[in-house]
C-alpha cells in the first residue's frame, strides 16, 4: 500500500486488486444454510431431492435461466413440459448439456456462468462430458463446501431470502433452525401485499385473529405476525416481488392497476387487492418495519408465469413505475427502502429518483439485467449519478456454486467500470490513493448495505 497519489497508468490495477481482495456481503440470495437440508448429489447423478440449500453440477445445469435458454432449442413440441418435469434431476441436466454445451456453443451468460464455475472449483470438462464433475461433487459434504465456495467466491456473507407463506419452509422454520453465523435471514412475504385474502386465510389458520377486511383489530394481529416471524428469523430486513402494474397509491393509474396487479377497472377485484395491498402497506408492513429500524426491500417489474408451464422459467419483465417509488418514499420518511428494477428502462429513472431520497438504497443488476452488457451500462450510470452511495451487485444465487461465477462476472465489470471513474478522476488533478480505492470498494461490496441496516 502506497500513500502516493496513483498515476492513470496504475489505477487499473490498484482497482481491479481491491475489487478481488474485498469481501462480499451478498445481499439477496436464494442460498440456504446446510441446517435447512440438502439435496445430496451421487456420482451416479441422482439426487435426494429433500432440503432447501441446492449446489452441485444438476443444479448448476438446471438453473432456471438455462431451462427457458433450452426450450428455444428443444422446443416443447418436441419436449412437452410434463415430460421435462417428470425426468430426474440429472436427466434434465444432460438435456441441457447436449443442447446447450454440446451440440451449440455455451456463449450466454448463463452457460458462460456454469464454465467459469466449474474451472475456478478446478474441474475439466474439456472433454464435453460430465461423468468425473458428477464424481467430484458427490465427494462433497455439503457444509465444509459452503465452507469452500464462500472462500472461492470471496463472499463473507450469505444473506437468504425466506417466504414466510412457504408452507415447507414455514414447517422447517417451526421446528427450530440453529442459527450459522454464514447466513443471515429475510422475511419475504410476497402474499401480504399481493394476494390478501390469500394471505389472510392462511394467517387466520396459525392462530392469528384476522380477517378479510383491513380493520384495527386485523392490523393488529397481522402487526403480531411479523413481529412473531421476524424474531423467529432474526430477519435483517423485509422483501417482496411486485409486477410492473403496481402503483403507490393504489388509485394513482387505475388504468394499470394496482399492488395486486391485473388492472380492471376501478372498483372491480383487482382494484380492491390493489386497495387491500396498500392499507396493509401502510399499516401494518411500514409500522413494523420502522419500529424495528428495518428496510423493505421491493423489487418491482416481475411479471410471474407469463408461461406458467416454465415454472420459475416462465416468468417475464415488466417496465414498472418509479413516480410509485418516489411518492413511498416521501410518504414514508421513517422508512427505508431497498430497490431493485427489472426492466432497463427503469434505470435511469430510479437512479435519479435515489438522489431524492435518503431512505432510497438502490441495489443490484437483477435477473434479466444482470448481463454483462447491462451491468456495464447501469453501474456506469449509478456512478454518475449516485457516486459511491449506492449497492451494485448482489448474486441472487439459487445454487450455491453460482456464487462462484456471479461475483467474478460482477467483480470484473465493477473494476473495469470504476477504473474508468477513477482514471477522470486523476485526470482531473485528484490524489488518488490505493486507501481511498480500497475505501469505497468496501462501501459497495459491502458497508453500504450494512451501514443502511443500521440506519
Ligand atoms: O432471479 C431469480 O431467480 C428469480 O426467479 C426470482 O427469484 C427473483 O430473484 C426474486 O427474488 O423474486
Ligand atoms: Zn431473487
Amino acid at each position: 500500500m502506497t500513500a502516493a497519489p496513483l498515476t492513470r497508468d496504475q489505477v487499473e490495477s490498484v482497482v481491479s486488486s481491491a475489487v478481488r481482495a474485498q469481501p462480499v456481503v451478498d445481499m439477496h440470495t436464494h442460498l440456504y444454510a446446510p441446517v435447512f437440508g440438502s439435496p445430496v448429489p451421487t456420482s451416479a447423478g441422482k439426487a435426494d431431492r429433500g432440503g432447501f440449500l441446492l449446489w452441485g453440477l444438476d443444479e448448476l445445469l438446471t438453473y432456471h435461466y438455462l431451462v427457458a435458454e433450452v426450450y428455444r432449442v428443444v422446443p416443447a413440441t418436441v419436449l412437452p413440459y410434463e415430460r421435462f418435469w417428470k425426468m430426474t434431476k440429472a436427466e434434465q441436466a444432460d438435456h441441457i448439456w447436449k443442447h446447450l454445451f454440446v451440440e451449440r456453443s455455451p456463449i450466454s451468460e448463463a452457460c458462460r456462468g456454469v464454465l467459469t464455475a466449474l474451472r475456478k472449483l478446478g474441474l475439466d470438462v474439456s472433454d464435453r462430458s460430465l461423468a468425473p464433475a458428477r464424481k467430484w461433487f458427490a465427494q462433497q459434504d455439503p457444509s465444509r463446501y459452503v465452507d469452500r465456495v464462500m472462500e472461492l467466491a470471496n463472499v463473507e456473507s450469505i444473506t437468504m431470502t425466506n417466504p414466510v407463506f412457504d408452507d415447507a419452509e414455514r414447517e422447517r422454520w417451526l421446528k427450530g433452525v440453529k442459527p450459522d453465523p454464514r447466513f443471515e435471514a429475510v422475511l419475504r412475504i410476497d402474499p401480504l401485499l399481493r394476494d390478501w385474502p390469500a394471505a389472510a386465510k392462511k394467517m387466520h389458520a396459525w392462530g392469528y385473529a384476522v380477517g378479510t377486511e383491513v380493520d384495527d383489530a386485523t392490523v393488529e394481529e397481522a402487526r403480531r405476525f411479523l413481529r412473531d416471524w421476524i424474531d423467529r428469523q432474526k430477519a435483517i430486513y423485509l422483501a417482496l416481488s411486485l409486477p410492473p402494474d403496481w402503483r403507490y397509491p393504489a388509485d394513482a393509474d387505475t388504468s394499470s392497476g394496482g399492488t395486486g396487479g391485473g388492472g380492471i377497472s376501478a372498483g372491480g377485484p383487482a382494484d380492491l387487492l390493489a386497495r387491500a395491498g396498500q392499507s396493509i402497506l401502510e399499516r401494518v408492513v411500514l409500522p413494523v418495519c420502522a419500529e424495528r429500524g428495518l428496510p423493505f426491500a421491493m423489487m418491482i417489474g416481475s411479471r410471474l408465469r407469463v408461461n406458467p408451464d416454465l415454472r420459475d422459467a416462465g416468468d417475464m419483465v415488466g417496465k414498472a413505475d418509479v413516480a410509485s417509488v418516489t411518492s413511498l418514499a416521501r410518504a414514508f420518511p421513517q422508512n427505508k427502502f431497498f430497490v431493485t428494477m427489472l426492466s432497463r428502462e427503469n434505470q435511469h429513472e430510479l437512479a435519479v429518483a435515489a438522489r431524492k431520497f435518503g431512505n432510497l438504497m438502490v441495489f443490484g443488476c437483477w435477473w434479466f439485467v444482470n448481463n454483462p452488457s447491462l451491468i456495464d451500462e447501469i453501474t456506469r450510470m449509478r456512478v454518475e449519478l449516485l457516486g459511491t452511495s449506492f449497492i451494485p451487485q448482489h448474486s441472487d444465487a439459487r445454487v450455491l456454486d453460482q456464487l462462484v461465477y456471479k461475483w467474478d462476472h460482477s467483480r470484473g465489470l465493477i473494476a473495469s467500470v470504476l477504473a474508468d471513474k477513477y482514471r477522470d478522476a486523476v485526470d482531473a488533478g485528484w490524489p488518488l490513493t490505493t486507501a481511498d480505492v480500497e475505501r469505497d470498494v468496501r462501501l459497495y461490496l459491502k458497508d453500504n448495505f450494512r451501514d443502511f441496516l443500521k440506519r
